[in-house]
């Protein structure tokens, strides 16, 4: 990617620009190239956008909030996000060919999991916003006449939502449907890897009748650019991210200065064990989803696998046979199984670490390299889904995330010293155990640390429940009411009887 383009090249680009106050605004400031990455081709352009845009859109999503979007009882509003969802659906054509060109993931992924979670998280927080409950208590007072406290839920606001580029539609639309549900105003940063979806939004926002400058969009980077702006910018009354921890941290100083509230879903290292109990096939096909699903580009992917020994071959064995199902091609042909990594950039990244295996001593039992592709896709990102034993203890490749389609089986005799490696990680956002046994499945789960433990499955997701990481993997918890608490200011109201 670069910042300005040669003329000549770019004129017959389509632009990506912002959605300010509901209008498509095409950028005043530089644009930069948008590649797709199965081919290495340039399809876009997108505006950058200057701080004096960034201040539009946060004015306008303030004064946004003191307008009819304010009038809506949560009734009316949860009928909006309804409505914002069937949009979604009505045009899930538009938005997977957004999604598919920006991200090269196959159709089969892309219009299973990333448009329907797209539509689905507004309908889930249109459900809860109407019936969740708050609290009140009697209290006594000397006088003896006592007084009651009730609450009340009021928005906070003007959010920052700031995205990653691994699941674009599907996690910005986890952070904007309960930010609208609880009725606060927004401002979305996509990454500068995925603006489209976040974009299109904009229409579906006008088309389900959300009032102006309820929903805005600034495209651009991070550090310098629209992410910073944003985030530092004084009327944003809370900032939600996901990303990676690094960026967290950045983002949590800038929430520092004036005390915004701030939730961060960040990454992760996470780790998966397999006992000898465990029904080999379901626990093979559930962790190839795990290491391959998005070409292992999904924060609660498995990069780390303790495997019993009795049963460690047997596994492997199974894991690499479907490793080499996966075909990478064309993303909008359905017998596509394998996109490509997100860009040039994250590749050198991902195959740094397929080098740091080599080095380290890994036996590559699947992988390891750059897969064969037809000539239209050959400059594109493509990255063999790789499988490694026998790395020491001490080896980067166990300790950092990669965020590639790889891992790493290592077998264990003792499943409490299985647990021991599995929470050696500062991350703590996903672990995914596989077990038959009842109680080995409870008692283990319960010492994994993590925010989120997947029994027999993985990513296998109650829209209702807590998600989130510990440790360095993220503050809060989004998700079901924990999303609402997050998204809205609870009032005690003391009344003196
Ligand atoms: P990233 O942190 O590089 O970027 C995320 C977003 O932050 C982008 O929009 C970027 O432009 C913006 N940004 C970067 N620096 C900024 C700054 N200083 N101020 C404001 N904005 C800034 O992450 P990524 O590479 O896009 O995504 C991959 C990472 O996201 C992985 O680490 C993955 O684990 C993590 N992730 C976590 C979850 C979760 O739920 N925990 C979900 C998806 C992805
Ligand atoms: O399912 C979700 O709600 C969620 N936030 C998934 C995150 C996936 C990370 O890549």
């Amino acid at each position: 990617m670069s910042a300005s383009s040669p003329q000549i090249l770019t004129k017959s680009l389509p632009e990506v620009g912002h959605f300010i106050g509901g209008a498509n605004v095409a950028g005043s400031g530089e644009k930069f190239e948008k590649t797709n990455p199965a081919t290495g081709e340039v399809i876009k352009l997108v505006a950058s956008a200057t701080r004096d845009e960034v201040n539009r859109a946060v004015s306008a999503a303030k004064e946004a909030l003191a307008g009819p979007w304010s009038k809506l009882s949560v009734q009316e509003r949860a009928g909006v996000l309804r409505k914002i969802a069937a949009e979604i659906i009505k045009r899930q054509d538009d938005f997977l060919q957004a999604e598919i060109l920006d991200t090269g993931k196959p159709v089969t992924l892309a219009s299973h999991l990333d448009i329907p979670r797209g539509a689905a998280n507004f309908n889930i927080f249109a459900d809860l916003i109407v019936g969740i409950p708050t609290e009140a208590f009697e209290m006594p007072t000397p006088d003896g006449e006592g007084a009651i406290n009730y609450s009340i839920r009021r928005p906070r606001g003007v959010i920052a939502i700031i995205s990653p580029w691994n699941l674009p539609l599907l996690l910005t639309t986890w952070k904007i449907a309960p930010a609208l549900a609880c009725g606060n105003t927004v401002v979305v940063k996509p990454s500068e890897e995925t603006p489209s979806t976040a974009t299109l939004l904009g229409e579906v926002m006008n088309a389900a009748g959300v009032p102006p400058g309820v929903f805005n969009v600034v495209n651009g980077f991070g550090p310098g650019s629209a992410g910073e702006f944003l985030t530092t910018h004084p009327s944003v009354d809370g900032i939600t991210f996901t990303g990676e921890t690094v960026t967290g941290e950045a983002i949590a100083s800038a929430a520092a200065k004036g005390v915004r509230p701030v939730s961060l879903e960040l990454g992760g290292k996470n780790p998966a064990i397999i006992c000898k109990d465990a029904d080999l096939d379901k626990a093979a096909d559930g962790i190839a989803r795990a290491v391959y699903m998005n070409t292992g580009q999904v924060c609660l992917g498995t990069e780390r696998v303790y495997v019993a020994s009795e049963i460690f071959d047997d596994f492997a064995e199974r894991l690499v046979a479907r490793g080499k199902e996966l075909k990478p091609g064309d993303p909008f042909d359905a017998a596509t199984s394998l996109g490509p990594l997100i860009s040039e950039e994250h590749r050198r990244k991902v195959m740094r670490y397929y080098k740091a295996a080599v080095e380290d001593g890994a036996e590559i039992l699947l992988g390891g390299g750059v897969p064969d592709v037809d000539i239209a896709y050959k400059n594109g990102s493509w990255i063999e889904p790789t499988v490694w034993k026998g790395l020491p203890g001490n080896s980067t490749v166990l300790h950092e995330e990669i965020f590639g389609p790889c891992c790493h089986l290592e077998p264990f005799d003792d499943i409490a010293a299985a647990v021991e490696k599995a929470n050696d990680t500062p991350y703590g956002l996903a672990a995914t155990l596989w077990s038959q046994d009842v109680s080995t499945a409870h008692k283990t789960a319960a010492k994994l640390e993590a925010g989120i433990v997947w029994v027999n499955s993985w990513f296998l997701r109650d829209l209702r429940t807590a998600f989130g990481g510990s440790k360095q993997s993220g503050i809060g918890r989004e998700g079901g009411v924990h999303g609402l608490e997050f998204y809205s200011e609870l009032k005690n109201i003391c009344v003196k009887l």
